[in-house]
């Protein structure tokens, strides 16, 4: 069977990779969802996996079905290919968040979907196809076993930063109102059986890889287990996890021997009222600068997920927070736009105060919506501008300077300072800038005035 397995892209993305300069590169590290699909079709399947931020789909070759995995985001472009292949009579297959929480919409654009994980769905997919009774939905086991062993080698890996990702769990228990992860999850933490997670792990020929879970360490004794196992590995890594770790001296200890380099937290806001309306009080803000130090000292870097927009921002907290990031001696930050994505609680409530229904900028880099204490152009600019300050080269020298001088500093500090310049170079691919709407309350340049207008068109 002559399977294609598209991971899609636009806009800017589309063959960012192609690049010689800031192409992306550093954020490109997995092809999970379609890496386990290829694993999971016939063994005797000819599998062609594009990813289009590095490469073309070859849209005039024939295949048996094409299988694209779809993110609310990269809708658009997922629809676009469908209408592409359908009409030239290729069954087209969608899986992945988008279709997982939003099913009908995504039928209509496709013969069938994958609902949740491809495990158990697919090879039942591909039998009906070839049996010629393809059915409409097909629901993946999330507690399903996972061939390990992923075909790695369909990926050009001078593109990725690492082709050598992995999970050991899936989801979060945590109902942040915002997050798909939960709405995908069910608020379920799901569990690998460890030898397999092992099994793939000592399969890398790499001393770096990356755990793409996301909360490793939410089922404690479940991590303890793994951590002592990958100990004798001497492996480095980097995951993501919750906050509360930091108070946890024995976990703590056990994931620096196991090989943690980096942890990426969602802080998402220093405001507390921010937190609890979206079920995230466990999240307190005046321990951030005790957790962060307690990170350091384990040689653990800490990249900050934040997010602009909540209901008690307003003008002011781009400046604030900026100004926290740097007291709380934060590595690294991904500053996102409050986006409601489709599927999620949030979505449903901000409904009303949606501006913008193109799926292509629900990228987290775009205000989609009327936020309470402020325009959407002022929310915009304000997160660039919390970019482009972050970013700048004289506060990345001032934040290698920190990292050099820190305990386990100098054998850590090349991870931050390879991802801050990463970042630089993705706010100048993107055109990143902005400006303080605090600053210029009364002045909206003409860039995001056009903005406001196309909007409002889009509605
Ligand atoms: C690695 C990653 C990326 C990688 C690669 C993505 C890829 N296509 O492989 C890169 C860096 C490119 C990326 C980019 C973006 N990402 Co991203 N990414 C992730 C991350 C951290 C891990 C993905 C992963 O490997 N999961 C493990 C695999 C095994 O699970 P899975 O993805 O659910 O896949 C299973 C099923 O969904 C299903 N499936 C999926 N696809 C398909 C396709 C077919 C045909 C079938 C049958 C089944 C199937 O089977 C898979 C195996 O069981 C997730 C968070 C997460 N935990 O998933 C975010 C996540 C998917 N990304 C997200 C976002 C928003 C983005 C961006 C839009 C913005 C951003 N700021 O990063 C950009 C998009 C760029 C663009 N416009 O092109 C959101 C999506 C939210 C949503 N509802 O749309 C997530 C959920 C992060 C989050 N917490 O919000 N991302």
């Amino acid at each position: 069977m002559k399977i294609l397995l598209i991971s899609p892209a636009s806009g800017k993305w589309r063959r960012v990779g192609r690049r010689r300069l800031f192409n992306g590169r550093t954020f490109r590290f997995s092809m999970l969802p379609l890496l386990m699909v290829a694993r999971l079709s016939p063994e005797d399947s000819d599998i062609r996996l594009i990813d289009e931020q590095v490469e073309d789909t070859p849209l005039d070759e024939t295949f048996d079905v094409v299988g694209i995995t779809c993110m609310t985001a990269t809708v658009p472009r997922a629809f676009e290919l469908c209408r592409h292949f359908r009409q030239r009579h290729i069954p087209v297959v969608l899986g992945g968040f988008f279709p997982t929480l939003n099913p009908q919409p995504a039928l209509e654009h496709c013969d069938a979907v994958v609902i949740g994980p491809a495990i158990e769905a697919w090879p039942r997919l591909l039998e009906d196809l070839k049996a010629g009774r393809l059915q409409r939905q097909y629901r993946g086991n999330p507690n399903g076993k996972i061939p390990a062993l992923l075909p790695r080698h369909l990926l050009n890996r001078q593109k990725y930063s690492t082709v050598n990702s992995v999970y050991a769990t899936m989801g979060c228990r945590n109902r942040c109102k915002f997050c798909s992860i939960s709405a995908v999850y069910h608020a379920h933490h799901y569990q690998r059986p460890l030898e397999e997670v092992i099994e793939e792990i000592s399969s890398f020929k790499t001393r770096f890889f990356m755990f793409v879970d996301d909360n490793l360490t939410q089922d404690r004794d479940y991590s303890m287990t793994l951590l002592r196992r990958l100990v004798p590995l001497r492996k480095k890594w980097v995951t993501q996890a919750s906050i509360e770790i930091a108070e946890d001296p024995v976990l703590l200890d056990l994931l620096k021997k196991a090989g943690c380099v980096g942890l990426f937290v969602g802080l998402e806001s220093f405001n507390e009222k921010n937190l609890s309306q979206h079920e995230k009080e466990f999240s307190r803000p005046a321990r951030y600068k005790k957790i962060a130090d307690t990170f350091h000292r384990h040689g653990i870097f800490v990249q900050a997920g934040m997010i602009f927009g909540f209901e008690e921002d307003d003008v002011h907290v781009f400046e604030s927070t900026l100004t926290m990031l740097e007291q709380v001696g934060i590595d690294v930050i991904q500053a996102a736009i409050m986006t409601p994505l489709p599927g999620t609680p949030l979505y449903e409530e901000m409904k009303p105060r949606i501006l913008d229904t193109n799926w292509e900028h629900y990228d987290y880099r775009h205000a989609v919506f009327q936020p309470r204490r402020m325009t959407a152009e002022q929310l915009q600019a304000g997160a660039d501008w919390v970019i482009r300050k972050y970013y700048s080269p004289w506060r990345i020298l001032k934040r290698t300077l920190r990292w050099l001088t820190a305990p386990c500093g100098l054998s850590h500090f090349i991870y931050p300072f390879v991802l801050n310049w990463a970042y630089y170079g993705r706010m100048k691919t993107f055109g990143i800038s902005g400006f303080n709407p605090a600053v210029r309350q009364d002045c909206v340049p003409a860039a995001y005035r056009l903005k406001t207008v196309s909007l409002i068109e889009q509605k």
